[in-house]
């Protein structure tokens, strides 16, 4: 028998032993992806899984570029009590004509996706193709802003949530629940009816801060806009009320009521979320809107700043309390990611990069002193626009075309979603400080346009092709990669 038949039937025996072996402990990456409502969680989820399982074009995923992944496909998750993350409709309306973006989602979702792979290593490879079950964790990043109130009780947390309001960028819209707040006597009976009004005027305030033009970013209780399952339930129904200087309340009260409800908030929906889903996941990605920010102006900067230094900081693994050890994750790998970033033009893509390490770079330095390995990129799951040139004055400029979405205006013009269109969008600075400082084009303040989702190619075998991306692969690499070596 020649030697290459021979090896190649040991091969072939070793590869089932292999393929049984696998079934049995296919290892398992939990990852988290999150950020605040809109930040793109939905679309980056999608079109991660749709790349994986079409066999995009993928070159900066290592595993994918050396021709390593045999195959993607999606499995039934394991964990029966959470709602599947709904990858099918999601992609028909990516794919739909014309295509539109996803509707919101306001909870947990999850799903399974299974690579099987080759090994790069050659012995293991002698062993068969491998398989690693990758669960994706939808969830939103407004959840996390909870962790800190674990440790507060209620009259700390008034006092905090009183002061913030009060402050310029807040204080206008806080007003109107500023105003019945100092009407209330928290030593008062407790009265249904007042504690659902004090509660629907501060989660107006907390709402209204996040529109335009205020668009900072959220407090917590993360619920308070992000509800879930949970809206309406008293476990919801309270808001900080002014103790003045009192510091012990009858029973009974107003105040032991609300008091009673945060306590309840923290221990039957905060505690539960950090403990059955945050503390089991392996790698994160956190997407963030900065263009969006930058839009917003400087207040809105300085406030996303705020609220991605607490949204990492529960990433902080290895502090040594016990309600850290309690709930925290065993995140090893971070990706920070800079979302949309088919709205400007490639030259301005490494300038996103650098604004989003600047304006996470506190939160980010102290992530790295915990253990954990950060990475800061600029990515748009689906690119939405082309590259192109156009001529202004005679003068040849770098330009982005799409379709603007129905209802989008430039000027006095008003776009129904049919029309192809080009924009300058103009560079980022080339310093990041600048840019937190507020950013200016030439043409006075930036305003963004936004598209509608690219139209979906049809391949002859059935199927659509991957959507185009911006570096989702180095995204992919770096919170999957080293587990396919
Ligand atoms: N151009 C462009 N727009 C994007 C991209 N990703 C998201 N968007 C836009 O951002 C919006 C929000 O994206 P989603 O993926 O739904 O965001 P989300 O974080 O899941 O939002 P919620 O479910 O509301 O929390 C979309 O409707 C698009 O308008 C992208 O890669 N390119
Ligand atoms: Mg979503």
């Amino acid at each position: 028998m020649p030697i290459s038949t021979y090896t190649q039937g040991v091969g072939d025996a070793f590869r089932n032993i292999g393929d049984f072996a696998s079934d049995l402990v296919a290892p398992t990456v939990r990852l988290g992806v999150t950020g605040l409502a809109r930040s793109g969680k939905t679309v980056f989820i999608t079109a991660l899984v749709h790349n994986l399982i079409a066999g995009g074009r993928l070159p900066f995923f290592n595993a994918a570029a050396q021709g390593r992944v045999l195959r993607a496909y999606l499995e039934p998750q394991p964990d029966d009590a959470v709602p599947r993350f709904a990858y099918e409709k999601h992609l028909a309306d990516l794919t739909a004509g014309p295509p539109s973006w996803p509707e919101s989602t306001r909870r947990i979702s999850q799903l399974r996706l299974t690579l099987e792979y080759a090994s790069a290593r050659f012995w293991k490879r002698q062993l068969g193709r491998e398989r690693l079950h990758i669960d994706i964790v939808d969830y939103p990043g407004e959840w996390l802003l909870d962790l800190p109130l674990l440790r507060l009780d209620y009259a700390a947390w008034s006092r905090t949530a009183i002061k913030q309001s009060r402050t310029p960028a807040r204080k206008k819209a806080a007003k109107p629940w500023l105003a019945s707040l100092g009407l209330v006597d928290p030593t008062d009976p407790a009265d249904e009816a007042l504690a659902e009004t004090l509660s629907d005027l501060f989660k107006a305030y907390l709402r209204e801060t996040r529109a335009d033009p205020y668009a900072l970013s959220t407090l917590p209780p993360g619920r308070f806009l992000m509800p879930g399952d949970l809206a309406g339930s008293p476990a919801l129904t309270f808001a900080p009320l002014d103790a003045k200087d009192e510091t012990s309340f009858p029973r009974g009260s107003l105040w032991t009521m609300m008091e009673r409800r945060y306590e309840a908030y923290k221990t039957h929906v905060a505690q539960p979320f950090f403990r059955d889903h945050f503390a089991r996941l392996d790698r994160q990605i956190v997407l963030i809107d900065v263009l969006a920010a930058l839009n917003g102006g400087q207040p809105a900067v300085a406030d996303l700043e705020r609220a991605m230094t607490e949204i990492l900081e529960s990433f902080r693994t290895g502090a040594n309390n016990l309600w850290s050890s309690l709930f925290a994750p065993r995140i090893d790998r971070i990706v920070l990611a800079a979302t949309k970033a088919d709205h400007l033009h490639h030259q301005s893509h490494d300038r996103l990069e650098a604004i989003l390490a600047k304006l996470t770079g506190r939160a980010m330095a102290r992530a790295k002193y915990a253990g954990a390995e950060m990475k800061a990129l600029a990515l748009a799951a689906v690119r939405a626009t082309r590259e192109g040139e156009a001529r202004r004055n005679g003068e040849k400029l770098p330009c982005i075309v799409g379709y603007p979405l129905p209802g989008e205006t430039i000027g006095k013009r008003t776009f129904n979603g049919n029309e192809e269109f080009a924009i300058f969008p103009g560079d980022l600075p080339p310093d990041p400080e600048a840019a937190l400082r507020g950013w200016q084009t030439e043409e006075g303040d930036m305003r963004f346009v936004r598209f509608r989702p690219p139209n979906p190619v049809l391949l002859p075998s059935g199927g659509f092709a991957p959507f185009p991306n911006i570096r989702l692969d180095r995204a992919i690499e770096a919170l999957i990669g080293d587990r396919l070596a």
